[in-house]
């Protein structure tokens, strides 16, 4: 493991405690395993390239200068509280989608002694974020500026209930599904706190093994990039046969919509659009007169770009 991610994974065990002892709450024993449980099966599981961004981010924007244990601390600290509000998310939206695994292991709520208990988990988990903002920065000429940005997830939960209440007209007419639809859904879900990209190819052709998940878009009716795509390129006789399956819970409906998608050739479809919107994006990015803008989100860019997961 790198350094860095050592000295982060170092953070949340810090931050942890403090929760754990947060004097606004008195716990018991019973209460304290449960939020520490509930943290160690939801928050540091994934990826962190959200969290570990904001530290490379930040070296970055100090020109290479060498940063200060005080200052990896706090970067590391507000890191962790974007891994915070995702933990948030997904919990919540694992129970909306109905889905079965995350991160390589059953979804939280599916646990027996969790369930709907789950919902709150999620609440409790978006009101510690304010809870390590004012223990860390409080004083601080950024405090304010934080708070706000991490209430810009008001966006993206107008992005999961459009994705979601969008699957109510799909289920009427699914070819009411189309590319500035999608576009409107994963800029609101994603865009505003992490970044643009659908990771609906993902939901479909990624490994399980690999991406930690099993997909639930084709069952659930989702707007998802495939199928808006699969709807441009079909005749007639695949458009009806996706009308007859698509949102259907059954393993054969499932198959069969996969089948299309191989027949129509997405996977190829789509890498096109990977590799034409990545060359759009560094001509973009080449043309900010920051060079330290430049490579943050160059940095950015290289993690999602053709990822497996
Ligand atoms: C999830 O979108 C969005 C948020 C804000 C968590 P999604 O349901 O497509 O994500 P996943 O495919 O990981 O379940
Ligand atoms: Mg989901
Ligand atoms: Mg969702
Ligand atoms: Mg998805």
């Amino acid at each position: 493991m790198s350094d860095l991610k050592s000295k982060f994974l170092e953070v949340y065990s810090a931050l942890k405690s403090e929760l754990l002892h947060d004097p606004a709450f008195e716990f018991t024993d019973v209460s304290r395993q449960w939020v520490e449980r509930m943290l160690d099966y939801n928050v540091p599981g994934g990826k962190l390239n959200r969290g570990l961004s904001v530290i490379d981010s930040y070296q970055l924007l100090k020109d290479g200068k060498e940063l200060t244990d005080e200052e990896i601390f706090l970067a590391s600290a507000l890191g962790w509280c974007i891994e915070w509000l995702q933990a948030y998310f997904l919990v919540l939206d694992d129970i909306m989608d109905n889905s079965q695994t995350r991160r390589g292991q059953p979804c939280w709520y599916r646990l027996p002694k969790v369930g709907m208990i789950a919902v709150n988990d999620g609440i409790v988990l978006r009101n510690h974020i304010p809870r390590i903002l004012k223990k860390h920065f409080r004083g601080k000429p950024c405090y304010v500026d934080l708070l706000d940005l991490f209430n810009e997830s008001f966006q993206t939960a107008c992005g999961q209930m459009i994705d979601l209440i969008t699957t109510l007209e799909g289920e009427k007419d699914l070819s009411k599904y189309s590319i500035p639809l999608h576009h409107r859904i994963v800029q609101y879900k994603t865009a505003y706190y992490s970044f643009y990209l659908p990771d609906d190819y993902l939901d479909c052709f990624g490994h399980p093994d690999v991406i930690g998940k099993i997909g639930t878009d084709i069952e659930d009716y989702k707007c998802s990039w495939l199928v808006v795509k699969a709807m441009e390129l079909s005749n007639e006789e695949q458009k009806k046969l996706l009308h007859e399956n698509y949102g259907k819970e059954d393993p054969t409906s499932v198959a069969k919509v996969k089948e299309l998608y191989n027949t129509l050739n997405l996977q190829g479809v789509f890498e096109e659009y990977e590799s034409k919107s990545y060359e759009k994006l560094i001509s973009s990015i080449e043309a900010h007169p920051s060079k330290a803008v430049q490579a943050v989100l160059k940095s950015f860019l290289a993690k999602i770009y053709k990822r497996q997961k």
